[in-house]
């Protein structure tokens, strides 16, 4: 609970849980807003919050695929794309950069974000920022210090965004399993119940379909015993980076155009973070030097930029080569060196 670290000069609006808590008091109408593609971390966060001050829960556009199941198995309801002149102040919840929001304007806005990269923070008229593993956990430790009771709806959904931002818990950390604990102990719901709805999301077939192009058209470069590969997707890019990870790249990039935009999606392993790799700080660095924006996490980041694929992707991949270069996969991790969280 100790852990946050301001990556902005905002430092004065930066709030604790019970702040939070007493700022949010002030308003009457909140819009808790989640980003556009909403994740079920996204729309948890932002279900749990709304449920707990009274508000809205707003998405950008719509939901990723699991997070849509969330919202019709849990019956939550969803404004999507709304206007915050609409409310008295909007929250924006798991959130790091204004195009992942369409650059909508927001007038005053809190953050509440686990990002290590968070650019609206600047800006925030308040902001709580942990380096969590997931937003959903920040979102318990607001409940926790509210001593919010927690309805079964909460903790289910709570759960499955916490299970997904870490990969199934593959990198977790201690943070993840005591927020999991909290919800079981307080809202008395079984983690199954959380597994079986996640269980019931088969992928679509155009995802399968998008992520096996991606590797079919894979470009592949080694740099010492390090595997870095870009390829493009007509959609699904994240997915798509997160696959060619999963199936030996250290570090991948795949970029989509939509509209003369190019989004590419960045994913690197644990080894590579480990060797100095940080992709929302690489994908934010390139995103400004080729005007447009990016960010994430050290593990897990996107940009969007004008430009065709071939270039761009070089040049993520020129960036990350410079950064492995003279290092190795199997180079012992050193005792302290804390590690991002990856997703
Ligand atoms: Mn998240």
């Amino acid at each position: 609970m100790n852990s946050t670290t301001n990556n902005t000069t905002n430092d004065a609006a930066s709030v604790d849980e019970l702040a939070l808590y007493d700022r949010l008091l002030d308003y009457q109408n909140v819009l808790f807003l989640g980003h556009r593609n909403a994740d079920p971390d996204a729309v948890s966060s932002t279900f749990a919050l709304a449920e707990a001050f009274g508000g809205t829960v707003g998405v950008v556009d719509h939901c990723s695929r699991v997070a849509a199941i969330l919202v019709e198995e849990l019956e939550i309801e969803v404004v999507y794309t709304p206007d915050p002149t609409d409310y008295d102040f909007t929250v924006v919840v798991d959130t790091s950069t204004r195009s992942q929001l369409n650059n909508i304007s927001l007038g005053d806005y809190g953050v509440i974000d686990h990002h290590s990269v968070s650019q609206l923070l600047d800006g925030a008229s308040f902001y709580l920022h942990r380096n969590t593993d997931s937003n959903a956990e920040i979102v318990v430790d607001i409940l926790r210090c509210m001593n919010a009771p927690i309805m079964e709806r909460t903790a289910i959904a709570l759960m499955i965004g916490i299970v997904t931002d870490t990969g199934h818990f593959r990198h977790a950390s201690p943070g993840s399993f005591q927020a999991i604990a909290y919800l079981i102990e307080r809202s008395g719901v079984s983690y199954s119940e959380a597994l079986d709805m996640l269980a019931g999301t088969p992928q679509e077939l155009s995802m399968r379909i998008a992520i096996l192009e991606a590797a079919n058209r894979a470009e592949i470069r080694t740099v010492g015993d390090w595997v870095l590969v870009a390829s493009e997707a007509e959609s699904f890019g994240a997915p798509a980076a997160a696959s060619l990870t999963g199936i030996g790249a250290d570090v991948s990039f795949v970029g989509t155009a939509q509209d003369g935009i190019m989004k590419v999606s960045g994913r690197a392993n644990r080894d590579a973070v480990r060797c100095g790799v940080n992709l929302g700080m690489l994908l934010r660095d390139i995103g400004i030097e080729r005007h447009g924006s990016g960010g994430g996490h050290a593990g897990a980041a996107g940009m969007e930029v004008p430009g065709d694929a071939e270039t761009v992707l070089a040049r993520c991949v020129e960036e990350s080569t410079r950064i492995l270069n003279g290092t190795s996969r199997d180079q012992p991790v050193r005792d302290g060196k804390a590690r991002e969280p990856l997703s």
